[in-house]
């Protein structure tokens, strides 16, 4: 399999792509062009046998955010950006529903956009030098990159606005404590940690990754009523796979192994 990106490196280990964001020299600050090949790679990965990615970065920090110096010297028109705003929501939402488990191993600035990029992978990691925060209010902007719908989710409305009006910055067990992560890995690199856990979610059946992911992601943006409904039918296609079947025996003639605390 080709990945042709400039921004993105890919790198296969078994099935499992680490993406790594490729343009450390500008701490990873997400331009157009940037944009446009996050959605080309996802929907990539989305037609492939790829089974987890790690979204990782280059250089010491994983993302600083919306490309400034870009913005600053196109001195975009409003609908210029407003079509801007909407082309990172189509990136990410690519990432989002693939149907392939996205782990982002965190490092040092995860900052305005970039943490509405980290917000659409699955699962976030970080580590000592990761820190997240939204400085949107002191460059004088707003958030554009789907962080009121998936920042907000994670965090709650009102965390997200001190986030926004303060520029309060989150890290360490703290950054789990408030769920702009699900793991503080305290180290100096999140990446191992990514991997073990992308290459853990690689074994369930596609399907059930697919349901999970996707699954999760669409329930969540329904009225209850509705989510239980769509609930059912994902079950129902989920839990009578044929991959379903194989596990289930293996638990009935008691070859698989049980799920005990230690
Ligand atoms: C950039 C960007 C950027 C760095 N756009 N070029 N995001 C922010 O407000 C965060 C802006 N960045 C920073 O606060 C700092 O750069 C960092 C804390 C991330 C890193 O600091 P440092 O001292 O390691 O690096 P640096 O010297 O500030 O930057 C190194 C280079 O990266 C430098 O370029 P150079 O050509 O002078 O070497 C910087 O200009 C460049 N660089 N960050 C462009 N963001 C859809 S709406 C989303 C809204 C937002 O994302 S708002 C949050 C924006």
């Amino acid at each position: 399999m080709q990945f042709e990106y400039s921004k993105i490196t890919v790198q296969l280990e078994d099935n499992v792509a680490i993406a790594t964001l490729n343009r450390a020299a500008k701490r990873n600050a997400l331009d157009e062009d940037f944009i446009i090949q996050i959605e080309a790679l996802f929907r990539q990965i989305s037609d492939s046998e790829i089974k987890a990615v790690v979204l990782a970065a280059n250089g010491k920090d994983f993302c600083a955010g919306l490309d400034l110096i870009e913005h600053h010297r196109q001195d975009r028109s409003a609908e210029e950006f407003m079509l801007v705003c909407r082309k990172w929501h189509k990136a990410f939402e690519a990432m989002q529903y693939s149907g392939v488990p996205v782990v982002a191993a965190l490092k040092g600035a995860v900052v305005g956009g970039g943490l509405e990029l980290a917000a659409a992978a699955h699962i976030r990691i970080a580590d000592n030098s990761t820190y997240f925060a939204l400085p949107e209010g002191q460059r004088g902007i707003f958030t554009g990159g789907g962080a009121t719908v998936r920042v907000a989710r994670l965090v709650g409305e009102s965390r997200m606005m001190d986030m926004m009006l303060t520029g309060r910055i989150y890290k360490r067990q703290e950054a789990v404590d408030v769920g702009l992560c699900q793991y503080f890995d305290d180290s100096e690199d999140s990446l191992p940690k990514a991997l073990e856990i992308a290459k853990k979610a690689a074994e369930n059946p596609p399907l059930s990754n697919f349901a999970i992911t996707s699954g999760i992601s669409h329930i969540a943006n329904m009225p209850s009523t509705d989510a239980f409904f769509a609930e059912a039918f994902i079950a129902g296609i989920t839990n009578t796979q044929e991959a379903s079947k194989a596990r289930l025996a293996a638990f009935a003639n008691k070859s698989a192994p049980k799920i005990k605390s230690s």
